[in-house]
């Protein structure tokens, strides 16, 4: 008969929303898994299903070599770990939080003798362990933590390495998460303006979604901008052009009586760029005018 290889035992500490479905994925793929939570009945469906229930922290970062955080934010896995030996341990920290957060975690498990991962997870609890959901996780640090266990971490979202700097992940994460929250403000926006009409939201949503898909084609164009340095050859609405659509939108805004304060910062820095003599651009050149150093 043919052995099939043991599945590498994970220890889990952090049993909220997120902790709970990455460890429900690793039982499912077969990995032993410990587990612990600051308020421990939250352990007892994962104990139901299989998971080995640590009365400490550092009880449970004592049974297993591959120690996987996931707790609110990076003050907690402070407090959860202040206890725990961690000299020989593979820490991998899934807590959403800051590239300094993550380059100083790094630096605080070298001292204890740990080697450390740092992972932005882009997905959300029910897209955990469901491959088709599209869910993944940013990685970066210990490329050799990564490599040995990359398969173990595979199991409950896709994995993507973004390099040895343990703040890249973060870096990864929350710039995503940055491009999400200009999306979340315009479309709040747009349904503010018609709130009041008789335009129905369901009738308007797809029109949104579709008009959303098509403009993402302006994320690899910037992205080409940038690296070429040249922001105007090719451009199709300039920034003249689109700075003085202001009026329109700024106006319309009034006349719905919605409040302007998720437009107007875009349209001042437009402004403040063309101040430069910048109007045959597109609106890359605000990449620029973003960096404090430019102000
Ligand atoms: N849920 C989501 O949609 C997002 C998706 C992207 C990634 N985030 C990040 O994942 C981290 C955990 O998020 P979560 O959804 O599991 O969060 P909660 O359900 O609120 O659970 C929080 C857990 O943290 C424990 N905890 C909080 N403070 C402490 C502390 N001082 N010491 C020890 N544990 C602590 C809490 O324990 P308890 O309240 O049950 O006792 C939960 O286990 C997070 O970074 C997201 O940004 C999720």
């Amino acid at each position: 008969p043919v052995e099939t290889p043991a599945k590498t035992p994970v220890t889990l500490l952090g049993l909220g929303a997120m902790g709970a479905a990455l460890g429900r994925a690793w039982l499912a793929a077969g990995h032993p898994l410990t587990v612990w939570n600051r308020t421990a009945a939250r352990a007892e469906a994962l104990a139901a299903e299989g998971a080995t229930v640590a009365a400490t922290a550092a009880e449970a970062v004592a049974a297993n070599r591959l120690v996987v955080v996931c707790l609110l934010d990076d003050a907690s896995v402070e407090q959860a770990l202040a206890d725990a030996e961690l000299t020989g341990k593979d820490v991998v920290n899934l807590v959403t939080g800051t590239p300094a957060q993550a380059r100083s975690r790094a630096a605080w498990a070298a001292e204890r003798g740990a080697r450390y991962l740092d992972g932005g997870i882009m997905a959300v609890p029910p897209m955990i362990g469901v491959p088709a959901a599209g869910p993944y996780v940013f990685y970066s640090g210990s490329a050799a933590l990564f490599d040995e266990h990359r398969t173990t971490l595979a199991a409950p979202a896709d994995t993507r390495y973004v390099g040895e700097d343990a703040g890249h992940a973060a870096l990864h994460d929350v710039a995503l998460l940055s491009a999400m929250y200009g999306m979340f403000a315009g479309l709040t926006h747009a349904f503010a303006l018609i709130r009041d009409e008789t335009v129905a939201p369901t009738d308007l949503a797809p029109l949104i979604t579709d008009w959303l898909t098509t403009m993402t084609a302006a994320v690899p164009d910037t992205a080409r901008r940038l690296e070429s340095g040249d922001y105007t050859t090719g451009v199709v609405s300039n920034l003249a052009m689109q700075a003085a659509g202001r009026h329109t939108l700024l106006g319309t805004a009034q006349e719905q009586g919605v409040s302007p304060e998720l437009l107007t910062p875009l349209f001042h820095l437009m402004q403040r760029r063309l101040a430069t003599g910048s109007p045959d651009e597109d609106l890359t050149g605000l990449v620029d005018l973003l960096r404090q150093g430019d102000r």
